[in-house]
Parts: structure tokens; sequence; C-alpha cells
């Protein structure tokens, strides 16, 4: 595809058994919502195969290798839930994990509960085509497979399809270059090379600080500065690692509440969420807290005050803040300007956090080139040429993001009643019931799909909570004698306005991010993630299930029409 990175060059070992036959379910991807749901529906019985096209399972944990890869959620709680013993065997080191050992933590699963049996790796699924006189999902793969399955699930990943920008020469440039999300696996060594950098979000953010450590000479090419909080992290001790493992249930319950699925302060009444507005505070004391939470580090910034994401006023106060810290930190003044994000919101495009990103511009060897004055014209073999300059490197790192939410389900061949192929129903945006099925794709799933909280949540926290939800409902369908389950048109409908109009709420629509399908030239601005928070959402799909799954219509066994399942 072209502009879309490709994994072509990954590691690639020797893979046997490849999968014939019939499933009762087909799951595409083996990172951590892939594997939980295999287990799952082992407990209820079912015949399950992945599909996966690395090596090894990880997900996002398996490809964005980058060099300060690290998760924005603290370690406890960017766990699993679902086995006790699990979670007090684990030990993270950190409170935020770095990349090596979130993908440890996968293996460990995929060891544990011995998932590697039901894995076919290096395997890539090309199309899923639903038949009607079968009523199952006919699923082939690069591999040449070619099964069945009654349901076909899409773990695919919210940010799993990376993107390489459309630079006119990209591929003359004579030297090696990268993409953070493609990462090689034997690391790369940038001591005494001339490295450029282009992007600065979450992944460039985390990666710029390390490689800068590493590299003769590193260029920054910013098109769009962004707001960072610092982490703070530090090694896991006992004092914190003991209460939670203590407490880990009702803790956990808690977080499945909240907005994020993240509790901020787990022993604060509050859990580290200010229920106040920025604007019913004095200057003086919105600094405060400011300063407060930007000592402590890490997301729990944008919980500082209860309307930072609904009021443009209170909002100001917090990207004023941040833009002072930027300022105080980069020694010079130029550069510091640059680096302060003026055109949108703070928190309306992913916040990020880093281990001292802003402090790197004080190096002599790092350089930042401010792409909204001099864009770039080309890549050319020996580096980038701006409109105001040439810059010559012995390697490029892409770190230009992702095809988001969307991009790996485009990528696949999937057609559902009548041939309906999901790209064409997608053309002007997603439409899905509760982020998890999409009308006239019959017992077709997706694990944390647009029109769910995913990316606006604590990510292991929404896998769970849709897993269990998937699972509730097809042993309802085995008890019931179900063949298919599918969202009606209306249902649909009425969610796509709810998740329109909660987006619209807030200001999250002011900002050309990703959330918003800005990055992809082409690609239909609509808000993707459901912003209703982790908890509401929670109560509105149980509901749906406690009213006898409103909004699904269900084809008994055996059945030539649709009835619905009141
Ligand atoms: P992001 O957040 O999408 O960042 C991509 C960056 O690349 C961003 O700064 C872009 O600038 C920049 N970009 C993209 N295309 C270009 C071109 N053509 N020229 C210059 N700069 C460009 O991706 P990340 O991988 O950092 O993070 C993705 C998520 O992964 C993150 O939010 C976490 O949830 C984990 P722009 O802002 O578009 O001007």
């Amino acid at each position: 595809m072209p502009g879309t990175a490709t994994r072509e060059g990954a590691p690639s070992t020797a893979q046997s058994g490849q999968a014939v036959g019939e499933f009762d379910v087909v799951i595409v991807g083996a990172g951590f919502a892939g594997m939980y749901l295999l287990h799952r529906l082992r407990g209820l019985g079912l015949t399950a195969r992945i599909f996966e096209a690395a090596t090894g399972v990880g997900g996002t944990w398996y490809w964005n290798r980058y060099p300060g890869a690290r998760c924005d959620v603290e370690s406890m709680q960017y766990s699993h839930s679902f086995s006790k013993e699990l979670q007090q065997e684990w030990h993270w080191s950190e409170r935020f994990a770095a990349q090596p050992e979130i993908l440890a933590y996968a293996n460990h699963i995929a060891d544990r509960f011995d998932l590697r049996r039901d894995i076919q790796f290096e395997t890539r699924v090309t199309a899923a085509h639903f038949d009607e006189k079968t009523r199952r999902w006919h699923v082939t793969t690069d591999r040449g497979n070619r099964v069945t399955a009654q349901h076909c699930v899409m773990a695919t990943g919210c940010l799993s399809t990376a993107r390489l920008p459309d630079i006119p020469g990209r591929e003359t440039f004579a030297g090696p270059t990268y993409h953070t999300g493609y990462w090689p696996h034997e690391g790369v060594d940038f001591t005494g090379k001339r490295v450029g950098v282009i992007g600065t979000g979450s992944s460039a953010i985390q990666a710029i600080p390390v490689i800068a450590a590493q590299a003769a000479e590193l260029t920054v090419f910013q098109r769009t500065p962004n707001y960072s909080i610092p982490s703070r992290n530090r090694p896991m001790t006992p004092d914190y690692e003991g209460p939670w493992k203590a407490q880990y249930d009702a803790r956990r319950a808690k977080a499945r509440t909240m907005r994020t699925g993240i509790l901020y302060d787990a022993t604060d009444a509050n859990y580290g969420v200010n229920d106040v507005s920025a604007m019913d505070v004095s200057p003086e004391e919105r600094r405060r807290v400011y300063e407060k939470r930007w000592a402590t580090g890490g997301t729990s910034f944008m919980a500082a005050f209860n309307d930072l994401i609904t009021n443009q006023a209170s909002n100001d106060t917090a990207s004023e803040f941040v833009r002072s810290k930027i300022r105080e930190i980069v020694k010079d003044p130029a550069t510091a300007e640059i680096l302060c994000p003026t055109d949108y919101p703070i928190g309306t495009k992913r916040i990020c956090v880093d281990t001292n990103y802003f402090e790197t511009y004080n190096q002599p060897n790092v350089k930042l080139v401010d792409l909204k004055a001099t864009p770039i014209e080309a890549i050319t073999p020996t580096g980038v040429k701006t409109t105001s300059a040439t810059f010559d490197f012995d390697a490029i790192v892409f770190a230009t993001g992702f095809d988001a939410m969307t991009g790996a389900l485009a990528a696949i061949d999937i057609r559902g009643r009548d041939g309906l192929a999901l790209v064409d129903k997608w053309e002007g945006g997603p439409q899905t019931y509760l982020g998890l099925m999409s009308a006239g794709m019959p017992n077709l799933f997706m694990i944390t799909g647009p029109g769910s909280p995913s990316v606006l949540s604590n990510m292991i926290v929404s896998i769970e909570q849709h897993v269990d939800w998937m699972i509730d409902l097809i042993a309802h369908m085995r008890t019931n004698g179900i063949d298919t389950v599918e969202p009606t048109a209306e249902a649909e409908g009425n969610w796509g306005q709810h998740v329109n109009e909660a987006g619209h709420r807030t200001l999250y629509v002011k900002a050309a991010s990703w959330y918003m399908g800005a990055n992809i030239p082409g690609k239909p601005r609509v808000f993707m993630p459901y912003i209703g928070g982790v908890g509401v959402y929670r109560q509105e799909c149980d509901a749906v299930a406690a009213n006898g799954y409103e909004g699904l219509v269900m084809t008994p066994r055996n059945a030539r029409a649709a009835v619905a399942a009141e």
C-alpha cells in the first residue's frame, strides 16, 4: 500500500502447522486482546484459531521496539485482572514499564495459559467473507489458509498500521530508514551517526532523548509541537506494589468505573480526579494544583480539574502552564517557542508523557527544525531538504504515526451480507454499534473498535470489558440456539449519533488529531473513539445485555428469517 510502512525485514522463523478446517471462532491478532479472548473461548469449550502477522505475541508491544518505548499507564494498572495468580506472581520493575518488559509479560501470558498451540504466527489475514448459505465466515491468509468460522473477531489493535509520510523522494535516501512502529528486533546503534527524526508525537518524544544520548548529531523535524508531561518514572518499590497487590480486586473494580479506566491515585478519596472546575479557583490555587500534578508526573495532569477537555477557558490555563514549563526548561528562547503548542487545546491530541524530552533540546548535538516555517520539500539520497536548508544524515527515523483505529480493519477485505465491503460501508467514517459490531456483518466483532472508549482509556481494562461482554453474548447464543447476531441499522445509527454528540461536547474536535482521522490524507474527519468514559460505557453495554441484547438481531439455528432477540 502506498505510504504504508511494510513489515518486510522483520525477523522470521519457520512456521509449521498451518490451520485448515473449521473453527468456532477465528481471531485476527495475538496481542493482549486476541490472547485473552482465546483463553476465554477455551473456557466455553469452543475451538479458536488466532492468525498473527508477527513471529510472536504482543501486538503493539511486539512491533514498537523503538528506543525509549514505554507505556504511559502505570504498570500496576496496565496489566490483566482475569487471573488472580497472574496478577500476584508478576512483578513490574518500574512505575511505567518499558516495552521489553511488557513484551515479556505478553510472552509469559502466552506460555502460562498455553496459548501458542492455537496461534499461527507469520500469517496475515487477507480476507474475511460472510457466506449467507452456511452463515459462516470464510477467512483466507497470505499463507494460503482457507478456514471457516462461525465468528470472526478483529483483535487487530488501534495503532497497528504504521504510516510513512508522503514526502517526495522518500525512497531515494541512501542510508537506513526506520519507522518507530516497525523497529528492527536487533536494535539500532546510532553511535557517532547523524540522525534525522521526522515527527514529534508520543513515539518521537520517547525516542528522541534516547537517540540523542547516542547520536553524534540529532535533527528533529517538527510539524506540530505536542504537550508533554514528565513521567517521573521510577523503580517499583515494595511500598507501592504491596498495597496494590493486597487490594487488587477492589482497586481494579473501582478503575473500571472511572472515565479512563485508571486510578490516578489509589490512596486518594477521589482517586486522583479533582472534581472542581479550573475556573472556580484562584490563579494561585490553579498554579499550585498544576505544579503538584507536574511533580507527580504522567497523564493524571489532565485530571487536575474536571473541565479541562470541555471548557476552553479552563483548558487555556492548563495549556499555558505547560508552555510556561517548556519555556523554563528549554534554554534557547527561540527553540522553546517552537516547542510550545499554541493552536490546539491540551489533551485534544494524545497527551505525551516523557523522560527528559524538552531537556534534550539543551544538548549541543540536538537541533530542532520548525516545519511550519520551513516545510520539507523532499527526501534526497543524502538527507532532507526543507525550503530553507539541506541536512545530511546517516539514518532517518520516521516517527510519523499510524492509520489509527480503522487502518488495520481496512487492510483486510472484510465483506458481510450481500458482499457488503466494510471499507465501502465506512467510506464516510466508521459505523458501529458500541464499537463492537457493525450492521450487515453478522458474527463479526471488533475489540476496542471505533465507537468505544478504546484509545481514550487504559487499553487492557477496555480489552477485558469487550472480551467479557462478547463471551457472554456468544454463551447466550449457544444456550439459545442462535446462529447469528448483528446490530440493527437503527441501533447502529443511534449509537453513532451518541458517539458523535459526546465528542462534540468536548474540545477534542478542535484538534487535527489521529482521533479525528486528520493525520491520513483523505480519511473522513470523524471523532472515532467514544468519550463517554469507561465507566459509563460499561453501564451502557451491560444495559444492552440486560435488555435482551437490545439493538441486536439474532437468527435462530435453522431459521430462514432473522427475528429480534426480544
Ligand atoms: P502520532 O502521534 O500520530 O505522531 C506522528 C508525528 O509525525 C506527528 O508529530 C506528525 O505531525 C508527524 N508527521 C506525520 N507526517 C508528517 C510529515 N509528512 N511531515 C512531518 N511530520 C509528519 O504518532 P506516534 O507514533 O507518535 O504516536 C501514536 C500513538 O501511539 C500515541 O498517541 C500513543 O497512543 C501511542 P502532525 O502532528 O501531523 O503535524
